[in-house]
């Protein structure tokens, strides 16, 4: 039932070389007048036009000037007396749309009195009738008219090539983009915006514009997006030769957005929480993500735009690829090593914290998946961050250069062509014929057709006599929604062999390919600590029988920083299993407080990598080492170890937070950062341990930092720190902050976020919650809001969420339904809250059983949540 299959792709019947789109801007209806020039696919046998459209008003068709017969099928608009022969035809197409009545934040819509577009993946037939998929790419030509005083902005894709007045104060505007592209690609702005601008020359000495439009008022917040794009545009030519093809390059944010920004050709659309802001009111992590965005949605306009996708399936074509680069950008931008290495870190833990599980869940898929209902549930973490992966490894199996050759072959074969993952992964092996990637291929290839997290035993063995060391590294992977069996993938295991001392005694790459392999290493004098899979050279799960000993080495001597985290990462993961398996107190053992105690007091180690490394492995982390899950006993689990770190390294912390907390006029640098980042975590340890002992000393501390805080993100830290020890002082601070920053919406949703993921203290977040979706600044119909308050609760509180009562599981189930009536994308979002119920111990299992059970009875379900609802029962 309407479900799509990768394998049924034909290609299309007809091709749309050219595109003259004219729009009457009015919010209750906007007129759109669409002339195409179309041509039959000759190597298609001929048959009816079928175009895509979507609650659209149809006026009028034309055939080369003349009228012309019509059906209409559903959503679709067929048209079966088409002049014959391979000629091309002009068809003219009158509809109208209700922006102001979108919810669905797809298609054209009104956000703050604006006009914004989000065309990807299929909401281009929301706003005129189309070939809507991406293998048919036109020329466009645009003209958007409206009145003056409300839209004197009026932007669209490529170059302006004339602009004017009309009557009834209106004005028009006309748009040529010089490249052809995907109708996903499309975009309209109009509305009354502000910009900053900036003049570039790029190294071939041609001249852009570059231009980050907002609202007025919000002009002082983009001079970091700006930076980070002109960081970009030079990025792409150092590393890739890619230089910007544009003569103007424009970002325009949006406070109405479902996802976080969009590579509309020369004219990408941001959600403003990636474009704006201020030391006052973003925090180092929200600057470190606009550079991230800016840099990812800039990096499309090669790979996405120029190179496309020939269908959906496709999809981590250019968004696996766009991740990967934009996560090569931040490290090259971060400089030092230990600054990259922070960076990996960083990036390995969103993996294995949201695409691990996804990848052992019911919504399992490939990286290019094979079927969908709905495609916009398929922007996924296994489609963004395990496609990054795949790409990474690629780069790991032919080294940096080879990469770069591969990747200008790629642009040589395909520029301005829709293709496909094999097409890129034939490139990139075609251009390093010599690489384990080109003598694997087809095998590598199963990284994107088959699904799940492939496990790695490794087991090592040491003969005393001759000096030899084995390793045996054997591979699996559990069965997933539609495939049960799987066959060996090809895994890039870099490895050293550290010994008692810390000497590093052997190091390489081993490309294991066959189910088991066993290798060999003489000469040594003793046993030593293998310390696998370094820098996360593959998204897979290492199994080895660590001891605490070895672990220890590891944490105190590896030369890969990323190993040495893991070490830390393990060392926790155990003892929180241990205690979440044999109830019971926590207690930790004075070795790893000890470890704890030299990673914090270490002389040269970096602040950001003492932060990561004192960071316990969060809940659904552990939670997915689990058969079976309570939640509240995981949160109650982490929470006491944390508590009984606070205690146990008090002085420790002190000394941290004292080192750490000035860090001088504001910079958002990796450096200044990472100290940042370990006073806030230095400062939350000594309020959660004065909570124990009484003190008032360091609450107080918190608040006076709170209070006179020169930057948000040691404001946001102290408030933090107060919230989640449960300080009676945080009730005011939070009322204090809320009146510091009631007119900036980007720091209200933090104030809603903090709030709705504090740590759960006999069921108290839930009426927190209910009560802050009744705050007059909650709008559940603003994605951001929504997310702030309803996302951070059921997603990011398990220990709230997963309440005795199933309370959480009714709000949850209310809360898909109500969204899916105004926007199903982000109700289908929230429905993943509960994608992992399986695992949950009774009587958790049948309540979320129920509540999963009494969304998909729902009638007029979205596809959206239905394709997850019942994916989840099935
Ligand atoms: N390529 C963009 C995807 C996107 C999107 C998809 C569906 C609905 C709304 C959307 N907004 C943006 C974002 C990116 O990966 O760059
Ligand atoms: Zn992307």
């Amino acid at each position: 039932n309407n479900v799509i299959y990768r394998q049924d792709y034909l290609p299309p019947p007809f091709w749309i070389d050219s595109v003259d789109l004219t729009f009457d801007l009015d919010p209750a209806k906007t007129r759109v007048l669409n002339k195409m020039r179309v041509r039959r696919n000759p190597d298609v046998p001929p048959q009816a036009l079928r175009l895509d459209g979507e609650e659209l008003n149809l006026a009028r068709v034309l055939v080369n000037g003349q009228g012309t017969s019509f059906k209409m099928e559903d959503h679709t608009l067929v048209l079966e007396n088409l002049p014959e022969g391979n000629d091309p035809f002009e068809l003219e197409i009158f509809t109208t749309c209700a922006p102001a009545k979108n919810t669905k934040l797809m298609g054209l819509y009104v956000s703050n009195e604006s006009f914004f577009t989000q065309c990807e993946a299929e909401g281009f037939r929301r706003i005129t009738y189309f070939l809507d998929r991406p293998d048919v790419m036109a020329s466009y030509t645009v003209t958007l008219r409206g009145d003056k005083t409300k839209y004197p902005v009026m932007l669209s894709n490529g170059n302006l090539v004339e602009q004017g007045e009309l009557d009834d104060d209106r004005h028009f505007a006309k748009w040529v983009d010089p490249f052809r592209k995907p109708s996903y690609l499309f975009a309209l702005v109009a509305g009354q915006l502000v910009c900053r601008e900036q003049r570039i020359v790029s190294r071939s000495g041609k001249e852009h514009l570059l231009q980050v439009y907002v609202r007025a008022g919000d002009l002082d917040k983009t001079e970091h997006a700006m930076n980070s794009l002109m960081h970009s545009v030079a990025w792409d030519e150092a590393r890739f030769n890619l230089p910007l093809d544009l003569e103007r390059f424009m970002i325009v944010a949006t406070s109405d957005f479902n996802m976080g920004a969009m590579e509309n050709k020369g004219l990408n659309i941001f959600n403003t929480k990636y474009v704006l802001a201020s030391q006052a009111t973003a925090t180092d992590v929200d600057f470190a993500n606009i550079e991230s965005v800016v840099g990812h949605e800039y990096f499309h306009n090669w790979t996405g735009n120029r190179v496309t996708c020939r269908d959906w399936f496709q999809l981590s074509l250019k968004e696996g690829l766009t991740v990967f680069r934009d996560q090569e950008f931040s490290q090259d931008l971060a400089g030092e090593a230990s600054a990259r290495a922070v960076k990996r870190i960083e990036d390995v833990r969103v993996l294995r914290s949201a695409q691990f599980p996804e990848d052992a869940g019911p919504m399992a898929h490939p990286v290019r998946p094979d079927q969908y209902l709905e495609i916009n549930n398929f922007y996924t973490v296994t489609v963004y961050e395990k496609g990054a992966e795949v790409v990474r490894m690629q780069q790991t199996l032919v080294g940096r250069e080879g990469f770069a050759k591969g990747m200008a072959l790629y642009f040589q074969r395909h520029d301005g062509h829709a293709v496909t993952c094999d097409d890129f992964a034939q490139a990139i092996a075609d251009a390093n014929p010599e690489s384990p990637l080109a003598q694997k291929l087809e095998q590598f290839k199963r990284w994107y057709s088959q699904a799940g997290t492939p496990r790695v035993r490794a087991e090592g063995r040491f003969d005393e006599a001759s000096g030899t060391y084995t390793l045996t590294l054997s591979q699996s992977c559990a069965p997933t929604p539609g495939q049960a069996t799987k066959l060996p993938f090809v895994i890039p295991i870099a490895y050293g062999l550290v010994a008692a001392d810390g000497r590093e005694v052997a190091s390489g790459m081993h490309v294991l390919t066959e189910a088991s392999e066993t290798l060999t290493f003489n000469g040594l004098q003793a046993a030593p600590v293998p310390s696998l899979l370094r820098g996360f050279s593959a998204p897979v799960i290492l199994d080895h029988d660590y001891t605490d000993e070895r672990l220890l080495t590891l944490l105190a001597h590896d030369t890969d920083p990323f190993n040495r985290w893991e070490a830390a990462q393990r060392l926790a993961t155990a003892r929180a299993l241990k205690a979440i398996r044999g109830g019971g107190e926590v207690e930790l053992d004075a070795p790893f407080v000890e470890a704890m105690r030299t990673v914090l007091r270490h002389p040269t180690l970096d602040a950001a990598f003492k932060e990561l490394v004192l960071t316990l492995p969060g809940e659904t982390y552990i939670a997915e080492q689990l058969e079976t899950v309570d939640p509240q006993r995981v949160h109650v689990v982490r929470e006491a170890m944390k508590e009984q770190l606070a205690q146990q390294l008090f002085a420790d912390f002190e000394q941290a937070y004292e080192q750490n907390k000035d860090t001088g006029a504001y910079r958002p640098d990796p450096v200044s950062s990472g100290r940042r980042a370990l006073a806030g975590l230095a400062l939350a340890h000594l309020c959660l341990a004065a909570r124990q002992s009484g003190d008032t000393v360091w609450p107080g501390k918190a608040y006076q930092r709170f209070k006179d805080a020169g930057n948000m993100t040691d404001r946001f830290n102290a408030l933090t720190a107060l919230v989640t020890s449960g300080h009676p002082l945080a009730a005011e601070a939070l009322q204090r902050f809320h009146a510091m920053f009631k007119d900036e919406a980007l720091v209200i949703d933090k104030w809603f976020a903090l709030q709705a993921s504090a740590p759960d203290r006999g069921g108290n977040v839930l009426p927190v919650v209910k009560q802050l979706m009744s705050h007059p600044d909650f709008n559940i119909r603003n994605p951001n809001r929504a997310r702030s308050v309803i996302f951070s609760y059921c997603s990011g509180n398990p220990g709230g969420f997963h309440r005795a009562d199933a309370a959480g599981y009714v709000f949850w189930s209310e809360r898909v339904m109500e969204l899916d009536s105004m926007n199903p994308q982000v109700a289908a979002r929230l429905a993943r809250a509960l994608d992992r119920w399986k695992k949950l111990a009774e009587p958790l299992r049948t309540a979320a059983r129920e509540a999963i059970a009494r969304v998909a009875a729902k009638p007029d379900l979205s596809n959206d949540v239905r394709e997850v609802v019942t994916r989840a029962l099935a």
